[in-house]
């Protein structure tokens, strides 16, 4: 399992990545065969193919840098938020998103991986994120439809993944759906208000929902003839449904809510298939994804840029936990409770400050 407490680095460095010896291994890899076919959960301390490994530290970081890059877009409004309430909404949902990020991270640690690592890796460019937070958030109805369409995305992609072959990333997610719940029904909640309010309030959310529809139906990625990492992620488990059946579900989902919302779903070719009982769509706009997904989208900079700057802006904060949880790690070494105290009093007579 893993803590999200905030434990002082070991002085050699990370948990140790399996030796040589145990990377090929055919009784082992039987033994995770079976149980792969078994459908049973990998743990971190089992020996696993040095691929899986890597495939999965590739997307729970991944997933993780986006959950804290979608910080931002939302963030932007929450000194603008129309009414006390949709601040206090508003913050939560940001909060959450930031939690989600740590339990990520925390999953991607117990395979070996440092949290420095993966953050280098993301403030140098290195590492992708969600291609969706490279678009402005415009106006008030761009973060109710972010609700409604992002976070409804997200969470067909996510529920899957609450039955992944990895044990901390299934775990993770089943309270990281549970929240992103809420952040779809209060984005979906806030459109309802504004489609009842002014002829320029619908048409705000209209705008909105015609500049975020093609983005959302992209951020699940390319189709499946064109993704390299499905075949086998699904052969692991960590994939349960592949990206174009998510995309389907997905719009199959969204049709009858646009609906009751009262907005027209950008695509003249979506209708309903009776033989195939699924939605026909238009065509994706791949090189736009793509573009985005290489750093040119309209945001990649700026999203980056200020995620830079809060990390080291944050600078004192991790100084100042680490230094918190050294001190502890020493009193508990004192053991007993006389030793406890005087523990404490002489840090706190030394620094003439009173103990953290
Ligand atoms: N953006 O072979 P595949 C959220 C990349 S969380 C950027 O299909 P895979 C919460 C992919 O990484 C949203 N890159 O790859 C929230 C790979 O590149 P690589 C994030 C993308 O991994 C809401 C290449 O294309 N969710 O929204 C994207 O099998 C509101 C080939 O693709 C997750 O991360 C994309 N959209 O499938 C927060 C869920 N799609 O690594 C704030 C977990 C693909 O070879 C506000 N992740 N690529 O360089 C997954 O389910 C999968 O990783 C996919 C991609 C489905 C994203």
């Amino acid at each position: 399992m893993y803590t999200q407490s905030f434990n002082v680095q070991e002085a050699s460095g990370q948990k140790k990545a399996p030796t040589a010896a145990s990377l090929e291994n055919p009784e082992f890899q039987a033994r995770f065969d079976r149980k792969i076919d078994a459908d049973g959960k990998i743990e971190p301390q089992d020996w696993m193919p040095e691929a899986y490994r890597r495939a999965l530290v590739r997307q729970i970081s991944q997933h993780a840098h986006s959950e804290i890059v979608g910080m931002l877009p939302e963030g932007n409004w929450i000194s603008r938020a129309p009414s006390l309430k949709r601040k206090a909404i508003l913050i939560a949902k940001v909060q959450d998103e930031g939690g989600h990020g740590l339990y990520l991270y925390s999953a991607a640690e117990t395979l070996g991986t440092s949290r420095e690592q993966m953050l280098a890796d993301l403030h140098s460019g290195k590492a992708k994120y969600s291609s969706i937070f490279n678009y402005p958030t415009l106006n008030w109805a761009d973060v109710g439809v972010i609700g409604w369409l992002v976070d409804g995305a997200a969470i067909m992609n996510q529920i899957p993944l609450c039955r992944c072959s990895f044990g901390p990333y299934a775990r993770a997610m089943i309270r990281v759906c549970k929240e992103e719940s809420f952040h779809q029904r209060q984005g979906y909640e806030a459109l309802l208000v504004m489609m009842q309010g002014t002829d320029g309030q619908k048409a705000m959310v209209q705008d909105a929902t015609d500049r975020w529809w093609w983005k959302c139906l992209a951020m699940f990625g390319p189709p499946d003839t064109d993704s390299p990492h499905s075949a086998q992620a699904m052969r692991w488990g960590i994939k349960r449904i592949s990206n174009d059946d998510l995309r389907q579900k997905f719009i199959d989902a969204t049709v009858p809510q646009a609906r009751v919302l009262g907005v027209t779903l950008p695509d003249p070719e979506l209708k309903w298939n009776e033989e195939r009982q699924h939605h026909d769509y238009g065509q994706i706009d791949w090189d736009e994804f793509w573009s985005t997904v290489n750093g040119n989208g309209p945001c990649n900079k700026e999203r980056l840029a200020t995620r830079v700057k809060a990390h080291h802006e944050g600078q004192w904060v991790r100084d100042a936990a680490l230094a918190y949880a050294r001190k502890h790690q020493n009193v508990n070494l004192c053991g007993t409770d006389q030793e406890l105290r005087s523990n404490f009093a002489l840090s706190s007579t030394h620094s003439g400050k009173e103990a953290a």
